[in-house]
């Protein structure tokens, strides 16, 4: 199940949870006010399982490779990791299908404030073309997950700031279409 929250500013460690004081959660509805769509999912049956088949399908999600994010596993996993937290977005889509372990993919919300999403086992996110975003593993430091993609893969991350893209234009106009 995905669970999300409003961050606090501290700059202690990434891979705690970082939890707002008081508590500020932030539902499933609101993320998908900011484009954010999550399901969850039998990871144990991934090959198999046709709820998956069914959102490849109607989204068109053709491609699909399997990370690993452990220290053995990874190669560069230090470096991997500082680029995955750096603030950014991408051209496309970000589709993202946990299948074991366990990490936070943080997403500005429209009054810029860092909202934490924490992904467990069976949780598959979308993030829209043009959100600022970035993961980071949390304190169990592993995650393997299913990256999923709309025909030939294009991770290219464009740091913050990076305004002036169309995707970027395009999601600020389709947040003002759902306010
Ligand atoms: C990305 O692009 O940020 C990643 O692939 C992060 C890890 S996937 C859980
Ligand atoms: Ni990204």
């Amino acid at each position: 199940m995905v669970w999300a929250w409003y961050m606090d500013d501290s700059c202690e460690d990434q891979r705690k949870p970082h939890r707002l004081q008081p508590e500020q959660p932030v539902t499933l509805e609101q993320l998908r006010a900011l484009g954010v769509h999550s399901y969850t999912l039998d990871a144990d049956n991934y090959e198999t399982d046709p709820a998956l088949a069914k959102i490849r399908k109607e989204n068109n999600y053709t491609w699909m490779d399997i990370i690993n994010i452990h220290k053995d596993t990874l190669p560069n996993y230090e470096e991997k990791l500082k680029i995955f937290y750096e603030e950014h977005l991408h051209l496309d889509d970000e589709i993202r299908y946990i299948l074991e372990g366990s990490g936070y993919f943080d997403v500005r919300g429209k009054d810029e404030r860092w909202i934490r999403i924490s992904m467990q086992k069976g949780d598959l996110i979308t993030l829209p073309a043009g959100i600022y975003h970035r993961f980071t593993l949390d304190e169990n430091n592993y995650v393997k997950a299913m990256r999923l993609f709309v025909g030939k893969p294009v991770w290219t991350p464009y740091n913050r700031p990076a305004d002036n893209y169309e995707a970027r234009t395009k999601y600020l106009q389709s947040l003002e279409q759902n306010a």
